[in-house]
């Protein structure tokens, strides 16, 4: 059985809430429509982390003075990334390391890049922390590593899960060493409901993939029209969910996962957690996870906030 097999299986067999690990919704149309979502008016994540980004560069490097090896966790789609790698290029030939599971992700990355000049793309297949544990041993000689987490993905681990990844990549680093760790921030409620609850349907449309997908490649019989997508903010774990709530009571097989499942009407499917931030929660991060802070930038339009730590 596939792990996307396995994990929907697990997650639709268990007592109390059903779910879906949220990475399934990225599969090839799931990216096209999450990068769809970053241009809705309503979604300003994504351009508040490129925003600092194409104004910071220049002094996110400063910081880090001497030769650099630049890594990253998941790929995107290269466009936020190619600000830094820009700058850093103007300072000396360049090596970066996407690193991502998925290499049709990998191959739109050195598509999206390969115009960039001095740069030259290495990907690696792995996953996140292999990945790391990988890229660091490619450093030449007073080489640090600088290690870009971008967009917000760290909000999609529970806060638990989020302290023991960072300390896990923090252990792959050396000495002077950095990460640079992008956050979305709590902001208004309406402001965070919208966001992902877009009037055009955009955010329903990359959640219900992910039961169109079961239907592709586990060859089963969600009919999509029957779920409700559901955005809703969880205040005591300060997270929006996302929900796919059934509107009738139903029964769906999944023969590739080897189950059928009975759903009650209103029951949901949780299928995402965006976890939310503080500055001062961030602060508490570094600290957790054996980091120290080096700096901060802040969007003035849409809170977001970029850090830059250096392993001690
Ligand atoms: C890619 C995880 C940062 O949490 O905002 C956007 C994913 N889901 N709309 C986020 C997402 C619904 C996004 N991240």
């Amino acid at each position: 059985m596939s792990p996307f097999a396995r994990d929907v299986r697990e997650g639709l067999t268990r007592h109390g809430q059903r779910t879906v690990p949220s990475m399934y919704l990225y599969d090839e149309l799931g990216t096209a429509l999450f990068e769809a979502i970053t241009l809705l008016p309503e979604y300003g994540l994504t351009r508040a982390d490129e925003r600092l980004l194409q104004r910071h560069a220049g002094a996110i490097l400063e910081e880090l003075p001497g030769s650099l090896l630049v890594a990253e966790l998941g790929s995107g789609t290269g466009r936020k990334t190619r600000w830094i790698l820009e700058a850093l290029a103007r300072r000396e030939p360049v090596r970066y390391y996407p690193i991502d599971i998925s290499p049709m992700a990998l191959a739109r990355c050195r598509q999206e890049l390969a115009g960039l000049g001095a740069v030259s793309i290495v990907g690696l297949e792995h996953s996140y922390v292999e990945g790391v544990g990988e890229a660091v041993t490619h450093r030449r000689d007073g080489q640090r590593v600088l290690l870009l987490f971008l967009g917000s993905t760290i909000g999609n681990f529970e806060r638990p899960a989020a302290v023991a990844f960072l300390r896990e990549i923090r252990d792959c680093l050396a000495p002077g060493d950095a990460l640079l760790l992008g956050t979305d921030l709590v902001k208004p409620l309406e402001a965070m409901l919208d966001a992902y609850d877009d009037p055009p349907g955009v955010t329903a449309a990359f959640n219900r993939n992910l039961l169109a997908r079961m239907n592709r490649e586990l060859g089963a019989d969600f009919d999509p029209r029957c779920w409700d997508h559901e955005a809703r903010w969880n205040a005591a774990e300060r997270r929006i969910e996302m929900h796919l709530r059934s509107r009738a009571r139903q029964t769906v097989k999944i023969p590739g996962a080897g189950v059928s499942c009975d759903f009650a009407a209103g029951e949901t499917i949780w299928t995402e957690a965006c976890h939310k931030f503080d500055l001062a929660e961030v602060a508490c991060l570094s600290e957790w996870t054996g980091f120290t802070r080096r700096a901060q930038w802040v969007d003035d339009e849409w809170p977001f906030a970029e850090s830059l730590w250096v392993a001690p």
